[in-house]
């Protein structure tokens, strides 16, 4: 993979669900080495610190947990995100998913401007894409995608530059989704890869799929990591644990066709939360990951081609 100039940025934003402890994820993957394996690599590094939010308040947040300091977040993460991609390849480390509001919004109005069509691939055990009125359980790190690609119903946020389109997205490792989810999802054009697709066709052919269609469209690519897209027997250290998820390999080989694809321009590391790490061995996993996302193989061998 060419060289990149990696600016790496604390959000250490703990607001979208109620268990407290993704604010200590920034510090975990700094004392996890991630910087480091990067140069290893061959890239450059800048860590720019922690982002905090911009102060709002709002009034009546009803069920919602934290609505004003989750608005506030949004504000901040995308104008950074605006600004960090000017100079570099961001990782957001975060936080709890909810930051992918700001920093995907972010992206996709960096890259409209370059007129370059922008896609996501969103690793989850979770669709995420509530709204603040359709959350049954209040917690707004299950409500970013709604936000990227424009429902309606997030009141008080900043306006959307630029929604995502449905069609640029897909979905890898799904196993939890809620009825208004799934409603919702019936009547658009997510690729929505379940357990139940990657066990029937593995982890490859729907990940190869995709990154043909960003290839032909000439696009770039955003990856939205959530450590519980990995089972948690590997990766424990997270709030919503959902048995059944990728192993270790499966979530490498994704890293690894990611990087051979050199379509991916930024990536958020989300819902670490370190209080609940065994060792510190899911903060390791992260970095071990990114580290194949941005070249790190076991043996050297030639480039795979994976398009049909
Ligand atoms: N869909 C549920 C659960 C959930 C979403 N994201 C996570 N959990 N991590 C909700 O609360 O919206
Ligand atoms: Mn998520
Ligand atoms: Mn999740």
């Amino acid at each position: 993979m060419t060289q990149k100039n990696c600016i790496l940025v604390g959000v250490p934003l703990d607001c979208g669900k109620a268990r407290n402890g993704c604010l200590m994820g920034p510090d975990a993957y700094r004392t996890a080495g991630l910087a480091e394996a990067l140069e290893a690599l061959g890239h450059s590094t800048q860590d720019i610190g922690n982002v905090a939010p911009d102060p709002v308040r709002t009034a009546n947040a009803g069920h919602l947990h934290k609505l004003a300091e989750n608005i506030g977040w949004t504000s901040a993460l995308q104008r950074t995100a605006l600004d960090v991609a000017q100079t570099g390849f961001p990782i957001f480390m975060g936080g709890d998913h909810a930051l992918a509001a700001g920093t995907v919004s972010g992206m996709a109005a960096h890259w409209a401007k370059q007129d370059r069509p922008f896609f996501v691939l969103w690793l989850d055990a979770h669709t995420d894409i509530h709204t603040p009125k359709s959350t049954a359980s209040g917690n707004l790190h299950g409500t970013p995608v709604g936000y990227y690609i424009g429902r309606d119903g997030f009141d008080g946020f900043p306006d959307l530059p630029d929604a995502v389109d449905p069609k640029n997205i897909c979905m890898i490792g799904i196993r939890s989704v809620d009825p208004a989810e799934n409603a919702v999802l019936q009547n658009l054009d997510i690729d929505v890869v379940d357990m139940r697709r990657i066990d029937e066709t593995g982890i490859a052919t729907p990940l190869a799929a995709f990154l043909d269609r960003v290839k032909a469209a000439n696009g770039v690519l955003h990856v939205s990591l959530d450590v519980d897209f990995i089972d948690p027997l590997h990766a424990p250290a997270v709030g919503t644990t959902v048995p059944g998820g990728a192993t270790e390999r499966e979530a490498h080989l994704v890293m690894e066709m990611l990087s051979d694809s050199g379509l991916v321009q930024s990536l958020d590391l989300v819902e670490l939360n370190p209080f609940l790490d065994d060792r510190g061995k899911t903060a390791s996993l992260m970095v071990d990951l990114t580290a194949s996302l941005m070249g790190r193989r076991v043996f050297d061998r030639p480039t795979r081609d994976y398009s049909s």
